[in-house]
């Protein structure tokens, strides 16, 4: 049989919120894993403790109380006069950004703060025990930022004159009513965007907006697998399924409101290095 994977869920500390820790502990086991709940107020040494005793694969510590910079360390600490550090330790709960690379430096594996998923977690935790399992891939670079434009023709000089970038190529993409100036920067490009009919969603756009950044896009190199994890993670997608864009590409566009406003797309070029 398989060994379910075991969780210790700690609350170290006075704190008294539990209500997370209680969502995460359910959430895992809805998960098919085996979580162990030390309950409230409890010292780093009987969380280390307990750790080791009950042979769990992964340490989950939550606090509210703002005492994180302490605790979470402490309980490292604890594991390793146990001879137990190799047990990776999670944190989550009300934890300022700031604070963040700092728990990182000392060993915490990562944060998950308010308003994390729990699909997420429980992959991230898969992941963090199974290295066969398939880790959620980073874009690897920024694609294009596109930048909508009533006119290629008027604002291209600013790029390649005032800028000195260079003009790659211009292509019209039909199924999305747009012609594209893509300006080479680096190991990414500009795209102007020009609006072909009153349909585009480019038009609609500038005349919402008016001229500016459209769309941010970044590179994948699996669009299909990319954009699953996204809908599994509960993350609002516009596209659904992959469709074709500009200069031999698939791409999906994420909702801005999964991302503070910002359209995203992601995109895969038929050659990687594009
Ligand atoms: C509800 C609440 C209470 C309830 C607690 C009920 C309970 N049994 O949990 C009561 C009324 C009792 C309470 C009391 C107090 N509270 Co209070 N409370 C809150 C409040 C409003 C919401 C917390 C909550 O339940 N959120 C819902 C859960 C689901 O979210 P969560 O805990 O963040 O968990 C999510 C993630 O963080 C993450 N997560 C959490 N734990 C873990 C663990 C792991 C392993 C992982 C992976 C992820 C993870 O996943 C969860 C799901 O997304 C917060 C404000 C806030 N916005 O957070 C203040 C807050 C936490 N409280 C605060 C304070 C100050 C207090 C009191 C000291 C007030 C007082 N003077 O008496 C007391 C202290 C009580 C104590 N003994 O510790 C402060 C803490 C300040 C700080 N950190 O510096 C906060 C932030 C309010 C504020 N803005 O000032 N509180």
């Amino acid at each position: 049989m398989v060994r379910k994977i075991r969780v210790l869920v700690a609350k170290p500390g006075l704190d008294g919120h539990d209500r997370g820790a209680l969502i995460i502990a359910q959430a895992l086991r809805d998960h098919g894993m085996e979580v162990i709940y030390t309950g409230l107020r409890q010292s780093p040494a009987q969380i280390a403790q307990a750790a080791v005793q009950e042979d769990v694969d992964v340490i989950g510590l939550s606090s509210l109380s703002g005492a994180h910079r302490t605790l979470f360390p402490k309980v490292l600490e604890e594991l390793k006069h146990r001879d137990a550090i190799d047990i990776p330790v999670i944190g989550g709960g009300v934890i300022p950004s700031e604070d963040i690379p700092y728990l990182i430096d000392q060993g915490i594996r990562k944060i998950f703060t308010s308003g994390s998923s729990t699909e997420v977690l429980a992959d991230y935790i898969q992941e963090l025990i199974d290295p066969k399992t398939k880790p959620i891939e980073k874009p690897k670079k920024i694609a294009h930022i596109g930048i909508a434009v009533e006119n290629i023709d008027n604002s291209l000089s600013f790029y390649t004159d005032a800028l000195g970038l260079e003009l790659e190529a211009v292509e019209q993409v039909e199924t999305e009513g747009v012609k594209v100036a893509f300006i080479n920067l680096g190991e990414s490009r500009l795209e102007l965007l020009e609006p072909l009919n009153d349909t585009s969603p480019i038009r609609r756009f500038l005349d919402k907006k008016g001229e500016g950044i459209h769309h941010i896009a970044l590179e994948v190199d699996d669009i299909k697998t990319r954009l699953e994890q996204l809908i599994k993670q509960g993350v609002k997608v516009i596209n659904e399924k992959p469709k074709p864009g500009a200069n031999n590409s698939q791409i999906a566009f994420i909702h801005p409101k999964a991302a503070s406003g910002v359209l995203f797309e992601i995109c895969q070029h038929e050659k990687s290095d594009n």
